[in-house]
């Protein structure tokens, strides 16, 4: 690396290594690592798979690359040698946030299992100019500015493949630009990511604003462009669509170029349709090969229902997507007599109208599509895929039992151990004796020193450092301060109501009074938040107004600010997020039990030693199996409590605010002379009418078992011991969680690529 680094750095800047500058650096490392990963194998086999998303959350790339080249620790020494940081040359690479949250980052940690496994499987997506907006925290709100991540110096490669894809009134032609996806010490996979050329990042303006209607200009100029009208739900259906075509032209060349009969494209080819977003694909497939390719229809069907398979993320009704037909007809006139098609076979065998595709108000289900001409259908966490078969989708889980099955989401252990905690994980190798990267499974051999007094202060330590590590990054970014020896409490996640952020807001104003009321924490608290909300939800974005306000409160009095902080990261990203969980103390993993279909930042807290503080929801059940009762903090009602209320219309959060003069104080609060006289009487009192009126996700059903539990965490934290073995435990037990399990049950189940 050190011979490397030199030659490049004395071509491209006429300067050694000690002279170079971070920039300059970061040009070589890129160009280098760059080389490296081309000289990598092709992972090759006999049937590959295309993992087609919207979202690819892949954050930065520069250390994973190294660290997944195998030459990490060489660099970050060669660097130091001539007096420079890593960590510093990386923070002048720009994230790329081309995703939401858990469904992106999922896709990009599989990338990463996938190749690790030595599995051929290319990622398929969209090359947003911008990603997912800039989150600015002014005057107590959240604004939004573009988030642009291409510069000249970046991971793609554009590559000279080009495809044309029709749409209504116009063709465009498509460029595809690669990233490279290393495994770990193994081959390299690829992620696709298609452009057009004439996308114009000019037109936006104000913010993120801009002329929905240019698809010329704005094709894939933004992830999720606001679609609360029409001009930007035809949008996201061109976005789609132009994903899908271009998909469905790169699995049929490859084959086609392969020498493989495309009447058994299934036996070379799985298409795994992450979310609704893609599933656009069946029907573009059947298109091609029967006007295309020769096929009639019911081999073209058969062979693509062989070939496609789909995992379902969520239960919220209204992420579930449904497009009209009068808006496909403006965009795809071309899939419309595919997908009647496909709606007729469905009304032809089954009476049920509950799984017809087209429904009475003339929508489309994209989920529908993808159940009856998809071979599989998975969940992401055991109660989730419960959930979708015993009631979310149960007609069709009574029609087709066995596409059904559970894949438990995991995380990569290579971003999210050896890149974000190196002192956690050098301590945990050195332990463990094991590569802990290739083997999740050894962790458990940590069990074995639970009660070693010395490994427990060990663990104490790096948790220590990586407060500390927190609180000089606050200082420096947000210039916010922050106390090393009080608890971290940590919610990091996509702001929305079923996650409840609200409720932990309630949890402060509780503290809040407490402390005013002279009732003293043994140790001060520390409350992080950080979330963006989608910029057309109202009350999402009420949510941060109120915990901003409560910051400023808190922050302003000086009796209560020497207790309890309360912090609002600005921007949370997949970069926050890696300085963020190794300093967490408890994790915040407080969904409505039923809503969350899994969470995988609950998998990356307890990996890192944080102990969870939730409810039985998503993963958050399997982490409660593994951990055992004593190293988690379990609080509210189940799901089929949940899930009853909703079916019996049982629910009326007033009659619990009237009923409770507790937590009517605790609410009421919101709507104070304190707060009001800081924040936004609009905003908070819009806020205030939602949670005593509505409350659709049951906020304050839980929020008296929540405190209760939580008072129990913050108690314990105080033996240290006792909590520094819960830590123990918690990482130990996180080896089922790494997403190379995930990926291989997904390739003994649905895939199985090498299988001749
Ligand atoms: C919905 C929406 C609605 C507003 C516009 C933008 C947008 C984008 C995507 C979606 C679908 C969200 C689905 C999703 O992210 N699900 C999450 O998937 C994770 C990985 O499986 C899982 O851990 C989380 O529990 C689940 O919420």
């Amino acid at each position: 690396m050190e011979q490397a680094l030199e030659k490049i750095l004395m071509e491209q800047c006429g300067k050694g290594i000690d002279e170079a500058t971070n920039e300059e650096l970061y040009a070589a490392l890129l160009c280098i690592t760059k080389e490296k990963m081309a000289d990598l194998p092709k992972i090759e086999g006999p049937k590959k798979l295309y993992y087609i998303s919207a979202e690819f959350l892949i954050g930065k790339l520069l250390s994973n690359n190294l660290i997944n080249l195998g030459v990490f620790e060489e660099t970050r020494e060669v660097l130091k040698k001539h007096g420079h940081e890593l960590t510093e040359v990386e923070e002048l690479e720009l994230e790329p946030s081309l995703g939401n949250g858990g469904l992106g980052r999922l896709a990009a940690c599989f990338l990463d299992s996938i190749a690790t496994l030595g599995l051929p499987g290319d990622g398929v997506g969209l090359n947003y100019h911008d990603g997912l907006f800039y989150q600015k925290l002014t005057d107590n709100k959240q604004r939004e500015e573009k988030n642009p991540w291409i510069t000249e110096k970046s991971w793609l490669t554009k590559t000279d493949y080009h495809f044309q894809v029709p749409f209504k009134d116009f063709t465009l032609t498509s460029t595809m630009y690669d990233i490279a996806v290393p495994g770990y010490k193994n081959g390299c996979n690829q992620l696709h990511l298609f452009d057009i050329d004439t996308v114009d990042e000019g037109i936006i303006r104000d913010g993120i604003q801009f002329d929905k209607k240019d698809i010329r200009k704005n094709l894939t100029l933004f992830l999720y462009p606001d679609d609360s009208d029409e001009d930007g739900q035809l949008l996201r259906i061109y976005q789609q669509y132009f994903m899908v075509s271009n998909a469905a032209q790169l699995i049929l060349k490859e084959a086609e170029e392969k020498g493989y009969d495309l009447y058994r494209l299934h036996e070379h080819v799985a298409i795994q349709i992450n979310d609704t977003h893609p599933t656009m694909v069946i029907p573009e497939l059947i298109r091609i090969l029967t006007e295309e390719k020769g096929f009639n229809m019911d081999t073209a069907i058969d062979v693509v229902r062989k070939t496609c398979a789909y995992t379902n993320h969520t239960i919220l009704a209204e992420a579930l997507e449904k497009w009209p037909v009068s808006y496909l007809e403006k965009v795809v006139p071309h899939l419309l007599p595919i997908i009647r098609e496909l709606d007729e076979r469905v009304r032809r065998d089954y009476q049920d109208e509950r799984v017809y595709i087209i429904d009475r108000e003339n929508r489309v289900h994209m989920a529908h599509i993808d159940i009856h001409y998809g071979y599989a259908v998975n969940g992401v966490a055991a109660l989730h895929t419960e959930i979708l078969k015993n009631s979310e989708l149960k007609p069709f889980y009574d029609i087709y039992p066995e596409k059904f099955t559970n894949k438990t989401n995991g995380i990569t252990f290579r971003r999210w151990l050896a890149h974000c905690n190196p002192a956690l994980n050098a301590c945990l190798e050195e332990l463990l004796g094991a590569d802990i990267m290739k083997h999740p499974e050894a962790l458990e051999g940590l069990l074995d020193y639970q009660d070693d007094k010395a490994v427990l202060e060990k663990l104490r330590a790096i948790k220590k450092y990586a407060k500390l590590e927190l609180k000089k990054y606050l200082k420096m970014s947000q210039n916010i301060d922050v106390d090393e020896n009080s608890v971290f409490d940590i919610q990091v996640k996509r702001l929305h109501e079923y996650k409840r952020q609200q409720m932990n807001a309630l949890y402060a104003i509780y503290k809040y009074k407490e402390i005013k009321k002279g009732n003293l924490p043994k140790r001060p608290l520390t409350m992080i938040f950080g979330a963006k909300a989608a910029p057309a939800y109202t009350i999402a974005k009420d949510i941060i107004h109120l915990i901003l306000c409560l910051r400023e409160l808190v922050q302003k009095d000086e009796e209560v600010k020497k207790y309890l902080n309360i912090v609002m990261v600005e921007n949370y990203n997949v970069t926050k997020a890696e300085k963020l969980i190794p300093a967490c103390d408890i994790s915040e993993q407080i969904s409505l039990a039923s809503k969350e279909a899994s969470g995988t930042g609950n998998m990356k807290f307890m990996l890192n030693g944080a102990v969870t503080l939730g409810t039985e929801d998503g993963a958050n059940v399997e982490i409660h199996e593994l951990t055992g009762d004593d190293n988690i903090y379990i609080f509210g009602e189940g799901s089929e409590k949940v899930i009853e209320l909703y079916d019996t219309n049982g629910y009326h959060s007033g009659e619990i605010y009237d009923s409770d003069p507790e937590i009517a104080d605790l609410v009421d609060f919101i709507v104070s002379k304190e707060l009001i006289r800081i924040g936004d009487p609009v905003c908070l009192g819009r806020l205030y009418k939602e949670l005593v009126s509505k409350d659709w996700f049951m906020t304050l059903l839980d929020i008296k078992d929540y405190i209760r539990v939580k008072e129990q965490a913050l108690e314990d934290y105080e033996d240290q011991e006792a909590w520094a073995k819960k830590m123990l435990i918690n990482t130990a037990k996180a080896g089922f969680f790494s997403s190379d399990r995930t990926i291989a049950e997904y390739n003994r189940d649905i895939w199985h690529l090498n299988e001749e």
